[in-house]
């Protein structure tokens, strides 16, 4: 695909005073008419030109006069007038087909209603548009639907008129009072059941709150809108930011490429992250639903009140907001369990794409398909360079600087720099330097060495820093890395510190009092800054690392790294069993952390097979896994007294889906999970029990998941039992078919595809067979046989042709192939060089060209 490149940005030559669309609603042939207000702001000699993609131009006129043929042009992508006038108001009449809308970008039907996302350039799938983030509008819309089908009628701002247009059709008018580009208009239309409630905001306003579901799955949004009412107080107190309309709208549907969008007053969730209850969903739901929750309606000041002036500066709203219901998650919960799991989030998803041939900065230059910019590094690494911001100027400088961004910017459509201004004016700082992690792509590696003088008790830490080479950029600048840093001794802290690591090294020296022991350094604490820690420590230091640790962030971490190396050494043969010590290690620490069950659930889990291809290459898949579970099994071995003793006892109840209860359940579930890999001969009779017993979905799946990796009659009971259970609601099916995914070899992911209900159609569906398997089954997908990249190639090359945003999303499993294993690296690059030589989507050949470097 041609590259857009951030430098050819020049702005819109128009504005659009006013927009607005009347929708003639049908599946097959829906009639949009847009009247759209113009006014020349630059070159006098302009042409107009709108985008547009997949309409059919019914009639056009300006100032109500139709155009001849001649004086305007229609391309796959667009309209051109020559010449316009300085004002006026063009019309236009166009044809659109919701219903054969596969791509679900534009207006499209799911389960039988009307639904559209824009973002980011689905707009002009929907009408004749400048479909840019830049050309800020008032909306107006007004649609007309089948009462019978649609008795529902949604769109952005706030409801006016409504009623009768005969020929048993309605229709209802919205306005929305703020300006907004068109990546935030929204509508829906259909038949739904609401869950409603209201909140008041800090200055005494009455919100009318509403969600919409499924027929009878009301009660099960109770989570989402019990979310979102803490989400609307939280930004009241953290950020002073209040809601601007008077209502504010949830539609959730079935098939959806995000996991939600933040249309302007009208959210649309895929239904995964709106319904829950007990029976249905487990405590990873509802805590994904609580903060995606926060983040879409967070997006209402870091978004939609001030945008972005062009997709390159996505990070802008996405990092930010990531950001915010990150530190939103982290108040309703634990802060420190927040951040581990964010950080292994940011390590599984941003340190792989970082380290690969898809690697590309966080604010890029350039890109070929504006949809694979939704990026863990524009998300997830956007996120990590806002939390070093906030701890180099520190809490309250952090709010001046958003204070000032929110007062100089509403209304418009900004950069990155624009950003960086409003915090350089309130701390006095420059942050030019700061902006490189915005340019720079690569995940920064930082040395440390230690040299202890025992006879002057003086400890000298030198730092270095080394970001690799990515893709188009060879030669990296230094970048400045906060790191928190401690002294650790038997006592506690000796000292505790920020070092803001700003050239390629630096030495620190300390001078300790007579007859200290040499102390132990603790780098990196709570993850204070998104680099790889090298360091060359003895295992017995890094055992008493962990002993001696008071950061709960780098105690986990320390377990990690121990793990980590441990499965290296098994899967390259240096080392037969698993050292005695180390599992001791890793026992004591989650026993000593039983008092906070969340925090002990993570201490259990063992760094997946991928994070390991960071650390030693050509990687071997199949060795790390089996030597995974050769530790995994130590581990269990060594707490099955505990294991069974914790799952003998009760589940909490009356369940709560809050964060205690959580905890107890995850710490539940891990040993759920310890169980199923403990290689007892009764694991599998012990894990039916625990299927069959209970009282949730949470302690359910993890039975379920347990017994999927195994084999025999237990497992086909509980996988029949489930099925039969809930065949009926797709959104637990998915589950069904994940556990099975992530277990699965080649062959069995093509009977999951071939099963009645898969639907190449359904994003979730697909993404729960073809996204787990590839990115979650890491040993089965990267088969030296290459069985693995067959059955997914076949897949996505169906889901690519109905779907170019969800196929290209699944062919990013390939990204790490180059470091694989000969047999598997071959296989891998033979299929992309299938693929590359086929008929794929931009989306797709993008991904492909990319990967292949
Ligand atoms: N803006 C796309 C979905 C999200 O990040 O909220
Ligand atoms: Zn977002």
């Amino acid at each position: 695909p041609v590259a857009v490149k951030l430098s050819d940005y020049t702005p819109y030559p128009f504005e659009v005073e006013q927009v607005d669309l009347r929708f003639d609603l049908d599946p097959e042939d829906t009639r949009v008419r847009a009247d759209l207000k113009i006014r020349r702001t630059g070159d006098k000699s302009a042409a107009l030109e709108l985008d547009g993609e997949a309409l059919e131009l019914k009639s056009i006129a300006i100032d109500g006069t139709a155009l001849d043929k001649g004086a305007y042009e229609v391309t796959e992508s667009g309209l051109t007038i020559a010449s316009v006038p300085d004002e006026f108001t063009l019309t236009t009449d166009v044809k659109i087909a919701p219903a054969s809308n596969t791509a679900l970008s534009g207006l499209y039907m799911s389960g039988g209603r009307f639904c559209s996302q824009c973002e980011s350039v689905g707009f002009r799938r929907i009408t004749y548009y400048p479909d840019r983030p830049d050309v800020m509008s008032s909306f107006k819309v007004r649609m007309t639907a089948d009462k019978e089908t649609c008795p529902v009628l949604l769109s952005n701002g706030t409801p006016g008129e409504s009623g009768d247009a005969g020929d048993g059709r309605h229709f209802a008018v919205w306005d929305d009072p703020h300006k907004k580009p068109s990546y935030l208009f929204a509508l829906c239309a259909g038949d739904y059941d609401i869950y409603r409630d209201q909140f008041t905001t800090m200055s005494g306003k009455v919100i009318d709150l509403a969600i919409h579901v499924d027929k009878g799955d009301a009660e099960r949004a109770a989570w989402a809108m019990d979310s979102l009412k803490r989400s609307m107080k939280w930004d009241e107190e953290t950020y002073g930011r209040e809601y601007d309309l008077g209502v504010f709208n949830i539609v959730a549907v079935r098939d959806f490429n995000f996991g939600a969008m933040e249309n302007k007053g009208l959210n649309i969730f895929n239904s995964a992250y709106v319904l829950a209850d007990e029976a249905s969903a487990t405590d990873a739901d509802f805590e994904a639903i609580e903060s995606i929750v926060a983040h879409e309606y967070f997006h209402n000041w870091t978004g939609n009140r001030i945008t972005c002036r062009d997709w390159f500066q996505l990070c802008l709203k996405e990092g930010l907001t990531v950001f915010r219901d990150q530190n939103f998650s982290a108040d309703m919960r634990s802060r420190p369990v927040q951040r581990i799991k964010d950080v292994i989030r940011l390590r599984a998803r941003q340190f792989a794409e970082d380290a690969g041939p898809l690697a590309h900065s966080v604010r890029p230059d350039t890109y070929g398909a504006i949809d694979n910019l939704y990026t863990a590094t524009v998300y997830e690494k956007g996120a990590e360079i806002i939390g070093m911001l906030r701890r180099m100027i520190g809490e309250e400088t952090y709010r001046k600087g958003m204070d000032l961004y929110f007062e100089r910017h509403d209304g418009q459509a900004v950069t990155i720099e624009d950003f960086y201004a409003c915090f350089e004016k309130v701390s006095g700082q420059d942050f030019t330097q700061f902006r490189r992690w915005y340019a720079q792509a690569g995940t920064p590696e930082v040395t440390v060495e230690e040299n202890w003088k025992a006879d002057s008790n003086e400890i000298e830490i030198t730092l270095r820093q080394k970001t690799p080479a990515t893709p188009g950029q060879p030669v990296k600048q230094p970048v400045p890395i906060p790191l928190n840093m401690a002294l650790l001794d038997e006592e506690g802290n000796l000292a505790e510190w920020m070092t803001v690591l700003e050239d390629e090294e630096v030495t620190l020296t300390f001078d300790l009092p007579d007859g200290t022991e040499r102390p132990l350094v603790s780098v990196n604490r709570d993850f204070t800054a998104p680099v790889r820690l090298a360091r060359s420590l003895s295992r017995e230091d890094r055992l008493q690392l962990v002993r001696l640790e008071t950061d709960p962030f780098n105690q986990w971490d320390g377990v990690q790294t121990l793990a980590k190396e441990e499965i290296l050494a098994l899967a390259e043969g240096s080392q037969a069993e698993p050292d005695a010590d180390l599992v001791d290690a890793i026992a004591t620490a989650i026993e000593g952390a039983l008092g906070d069950p969340a925090y002990a659930a993570l201490l259990t889990r063992l760094p997946d097979v991928g994070e390991m291809f960071l650390e030693r290459q050509p990687a071997d898949p199949v060795a790390l896994n089996k030597a995974r579970k050769k530790l995994q099994k130590a581990v269990a071995g060594k707490l099955e007294d505990l294991i069974i003793s914790v799952l003998g006892q009760p589940s909490p109840q009356p369940f709560d889906p809050g964060a205690e209860q959580a905890g107890t359940r995850a710490l539940r579930t891990a040993f759920i999970t310890l169980l199923a890999g403990s290689g007892r001969e009764d694991a599998d009779t012990h894990l039916l029990k625990l299927y069959e017993a209970a009282p949730n979905m949470t302690e359910k799946l993890a039975a379920l998941r347990g017994l999927a990796g195994l084999e025999g009659e237990a497992r086909d009971k509980a996988l029949a039992d489930f099925e039969e259970a809930w065949k009926t609601n797709p959104l637990v099916m998915d589950k069904w078919f994940s556990v099975q995914a992530v277990t699965a070899d080649a062959e069995t992911v093509a009977k999951l595809a071939a099963h009645k209900d898969f639907d190449l159609r359904n994003p979730n569906r697909v993404r729960s067979v073809v996204a787990v398997f590839a990115m979650q089954n890491l040993s089965a997908f990267h088969a030296p046989d290459g069985s693995g990249y067959k059955v997914v190639e076949e897949i996505v090359r169906k889901a690519d042709k109905a779907n170019p945003s969800l196929g290209a999303r699944l062919l990013t499993a390939f990204e790490q192939w180059r470091v694989l294993e000969p047999q598997a690296r071959s296989e891998a690059e033979a299929c992309l060089r299938r693929l590359q030589g086929s008929d794929l989507s931009k989306n797709s050949a993008d991904i492909v060209a990319r990967a292949l470097g």
